[in-house]
């Protein structure tokens, strides 16, 4: 009822950070193009493969002066995947712990991202070449008042445009450009691509670099279609340029969760030349992220600990939108208030000083178990508090008792 959502406020607005007021608005008014990256793991930056570049545009992009790029940044997603990615962004809450929210809340109200830029003059839609009711998407993007979806049917797949499960990326992207050529500005997109997904599949013509050697195909794959994935994106900003759309556009893009499961940790130790432990595998969970604010000049390479729950107040603070107000667990990542403390939906966490895996605290500069007994224990509270705040708030629909308008929204299909 009404009373456990003030007690989840109290917390929220205990965790709050205020802006940083030299970032608070540098993109005000400006589109916004979320880009997620599929199975897009941080281990591929700026590293190589049997000496081949895994990931040249998005190594370029790192040192690109209009660019942030975040190297210590998690994401937080659970069974649900890239619908569990989608819900963080939007929402900045957690999924659910047994299965994908996006099947079981999609009748809850949310205070989303795409409804807020919505009610600040944005035409919000997400772009994804594949049926509609995959994940349930229809149903909950009505929920988190997306005004348009543009699904398989925006596109024509030509002969040879589609492998592994759907559309290939680059034509996808092309094609994606066309669309937002036509859309009222200022909007907010989001991206959704495909081909770095498991099995990892790619024609002949589409393989840039070789396979890797290990005993894992699925691994050895791996680094050929996150390859692929990047030219998809060096050719994408080449298109957003020449379409008119880049400069007065903002392009934010995460990985949306990892490509490389724990059964591949044989090959990914041969990749790494050592042996993958629990504290390994956290690390492993972390994904690129990059904020792209063309004219900035002034980016960098951030190593502040922080995760998918941070995108959301990121992002609307870079607009100049306030989020004082929200029931979001994350907190803006140029925030000087912002924490740095990550928490993984299945209860895994990550400190400045500690990883918290599977019972065992271990000490983060050195992987070995923390002597300290008591390091881990605040930080497996705060988790076990946090998570279950998120969890009332959707199992309870909680945010139905702070909507003002209550307005039901209807997504508009291709
Ligand atoms: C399917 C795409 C991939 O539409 O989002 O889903 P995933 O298996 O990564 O959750
Ligand atoms: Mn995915």
């Amino acid at each position: 009822d009404g009373s456990e959502l003030s007690e989840v406020a109290n917390y929220v607005n205990a965790n709050y950070a205020e802006p940083d007021p030299e970032m608070f608005g540098v993109a005000k008014g400006r589109n916004v193009i979320f880009v997620s990256l599929e199975s897009l793991q941080n281990f591929v930056i700026n590293n190589e493969m049997n000496g081949y570049e895994i990931s040249p545009f998005l190594n370029e992009l790192t040192r690109d002066p209009d660019t942030f790029y975040f190297d210590n940044f998690y994401h937080q997603t659970g069974l649900g995947k890239t619908s569990d990615s989608e819900f963080i962004m939007e929402n900045s809450l957690y999924g659910r712990n047994g299965g994908a929210v996006f099947f079981t809340n999609s009748g809850n109200t949310f205070n989303s991202m795409s409804e807020k830029l919505g009610d600040n003059g944005y035409f919000t839609s997400v772009m994804h070449a594949n049926n509609r009711s995959f994940w349930n998407r229809d149903i909950m993007y009505q929920a988190l008042g997306i005004q348009k979806f543009y699904d398989v049917e925006s596109y024509e797949i030509g002969e040879g445009q589609a492998v592994n499960w759907g559309m290939k990326d680059i034509p996808f992207l092309e094609q994606s450009v066309e669309l937002m050529k036509e859309m009222p500005q200022p909007f907010s997109t989001r991206v959704i691509t495909l081909t770095n997904h498991h099995p990892f599949d790619l024609d002949e013509e589409d393989m840039i670099i070789p396979q890797y050697d290990s005993n894992s195909k699925t691994l050895n794959k791996y680094f050929q279609t996150v390859r692929y994935m990047d030219e998809a994106i060096k050719i994408f900003f080449d298109d957003l340029k020449e379409s008119g759309i880049y400069d007065n556009s903002i392009i934010v893009m995460y990985g949306d969760h990892y490509g490389i499961s724990e059964n591949h940790n044989k090959a990914m130790g041969m990749y790494m030349d050592k042996e993958i432990t629990p504290f390994d595998d956290v690390e492993l969970q972390k994904v690129p992220f990059f904020i792209h604010i063309p004219g900035y000049g002034e980016g960098k390479t951030s190593n502040e600990l922080s995760g998918q729950m941070d995108i959301r107040p990121t992002v609307l603070h870079l607009l100049g939108i306030d989020t004082k107000e929200d029931m979001q667990m994350g907190a803006d990542v140029f925030s000087p208030d912002h924490e740095p403390f990550v928490i993984f939906r299945d209860g895994r966490l990550v400190t400045e000083n500690n990883i918290y895996a599977h019972d065992v605290c271990y000490d983060i500069q050195t992987g070995e178990v923390e002597t300290d007994e008591e390091a881990c224990e605040p930080y497996i509270e705060r988790a076990t508090t946090e998570l279950g705040y998120s969890d009332l708030i959707i199992n309870g629909d909680l945010l139905r008792f702070s909507e003002e308008d209550g307005e039901e929204s209807k997504v508009e299909m291709h």
